[in-house]
């Protein structure tokens, strides 16, 4: 009687520790994982926003099927160790390179894409099939594409500001995610305000030390002496450590986070900024289709007191590295004595849409390992906004850097609002057009005009200086 009594509730125990490892297993299966997508399209029936915080995503996110595990960042030499070794994107590296028009997509994606893609094509003028349906979520494909916002905690009634309009305007029938890169951990009032109102899911990331802090080869001293002197002269952020940590950080890492990993385009987005205009079609998309790798709405001159030698490094890079120029490049747009000096021009990285591919590619990388290793970002104070466009000025054909006259645009100071009535009015905008930023002569936007062959839009002369 005993012994069947001990028997039994073994027995019992034994159900239950069984039932409980189970119940540990499944529920601690997905609780980190990051949504990994090799094929590059979800539709629009799979993106779904349960409204939860998405839980931090690891820093190493266990390699999945059609994927490569990220690379950890090798603690000896911290710039360095990944660069080699990263990835050009994981969803690629069983993908075969897809004629123009379809880089990045592997054959079951481009299927789905086709079948997709012509099933709803892209609404890009008034009358288009699905221009008036903006309400509900969009029928057509996705691409595996993300926002990616740095920020600090004290950032989040700006970025949610931000979030709010580009959700109004664009994403609230899209529904991507949206990737909150911080060097600090996110608190919750951040994670909570931002999810609610990102329609994709969120993902908060850390960054790690190796990114945010000064590489072992630049000299303490010196780079102090450099902010003391330019705190002197009044040059804005001269005495800022963060913000050159955050400049290199832009110009070289975040595409490398492991969450980014994820993804094969991005579209930056800072606190602050507005956007004035309903957005019909999937930008992502027409960088997918149109086989662009970097855009931007809005480009200037940069303050020559913050990159004096960044043009000598450049010339030192394409030296170095004649492989990696491409042929018809935007050096026009760059420079206006054939690569001699540097005009200064650059697109205002605040905005972008880019191929995160192609900042993982060798090319890209080997110009930001170039150009840290001379230390401009610490010795003077080198903005990610000139690093990105020299880079596209270079190391991209023309052809694959796109501006986007229908996103309308603000960070303080500058305003970005279509050119041409009519498209102001078929888009609903409501920014004044007496403010476009784009033909007045401290906007670079002309030069591109120019360097391309490009015809720009009717009503642009009325809106010079
Ligand atoms: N986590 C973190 N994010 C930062 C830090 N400094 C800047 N950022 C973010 O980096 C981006 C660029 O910084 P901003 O301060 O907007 O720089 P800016 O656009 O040149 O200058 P503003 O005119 O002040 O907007 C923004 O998304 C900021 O939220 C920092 O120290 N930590
Ligand atoms: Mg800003």
């Amino acid at each position: 009687m005993m012994a069947t009594g001990n028997t039994r509730f073994v027995r019992y125990i034994a159900i239950a520790v069984v039932f409980l490892g189970l119940y540990y297993f499944l529920s601690h299966t997905d609780y980190h994982s990051v949504d990994i997508r090799p094929g590059g399209l979800n539709t629009g029936d799979v993106k779904v926003n349960d409204g939860a915080v998405s839980p931090e995503a690891p820093m190493a996110p266990q390699p999945q099927e059609g994927s490569q595990a990220p690379v950890q960042p090798g603690p000896e030499s911290p710039a360095e160790a990944p660069i080699k070794e990263a990835p050009a994107a994981p969803e690629v590296q069983d993908t075969p390179a897809e004629p123009a028009g379809h880089a990045g997509y592997s054959g079951s994606s481009k299927l789905l894409e086709d079948q997709f893609g012509a099933e709803h094509p892209l609404a890009m003028s008034p009358g288009a099939p699905g221009w008036d349906n903006l309400e509900g979520t969009d029928p057509g494909p996705r691409m595996n594409a993300t926002f990616v916002t740095l920020a600090r905690n004290s950032d989040v009634w700006e970025i949610a500001k931000s979030i709010r309009q580009v959700e109004d305007r664009f994403n609230k029938r899209f529904n991507y995610d949206w990737v909150f890169l911080n060097d600090k951990p996110f608190d919750d009032t951040f994670k909570q305000v931002t999810s609610s109102l990102v329609s994709g899911k969120t993902h908060y990331g850390e960054i790690p030390e190796e990114h945010w802090s000064f590489p072992e080869w630049i000299d303490q001293e010196k780079a102090k002496k450099v902010r003391d002197d330019m705190k002197q002269r009044g040059i804005i952020y001269g005495d800022s450590v963060s913000y050159r940590h955050m400049c290199r950080y832009e110009s070289g890492f975040f595409f490398r986070h492991p969450i980014m990993l994820n993804y094969e385009y991005y579209w930056r987005v800072e606190p602050s900024i507005e956007l004035y205009c309903d957005l019909h079609y999937d930008p992502f998309r027409v960088m997918v289709e149109e086989n662009k790798k970097y855009s931007f709405v809005l480009s200037l001159y940069e303050y020559p007191e913050t990159i004096p030698t960044l043009w000598d490094s450049t010339k030192k890079f394409m030296k170095n590295h004649p492989e990696h120029i491409a042929e018809g490049n935007t050096m026009k747009f760059l420079s206006d004595d054939g690569g001699e000096t540097y005009n200064r021009c650059h697109f205002w990285s605040n905005f972008e849409i880019g191929s995160l591919d192609w900042l993982r590619s060798d090319a890209y990388i080997d110009f930001f390992t170039s150009l840290d290793k001379d230390g401009g970002f610490f010795y003077e104070r080198w903005g990610d906004a000139p690093v990105h466009s020299i880079g596209a000025g270079l190391l991209l054909p023309k052809e694959e850097i796109k501006f986007f006259n229908d996103i309308a645009y603000y960070h303080n100071p500058f305003t970005h609002c279509p050119t041409g009535e009519q498209t102001r009015i078929d888009l609903k905008c409501h920014c004044d057009p007496q403010k476009n930023f784009d033909w007045k002569g401290y906007s670079c936007t002309s030069r591109f005009f120019e360097a391309n062959g490009l015809e720009k839009p009717q009503g642009w002369e009325q809106q010079k200086d």
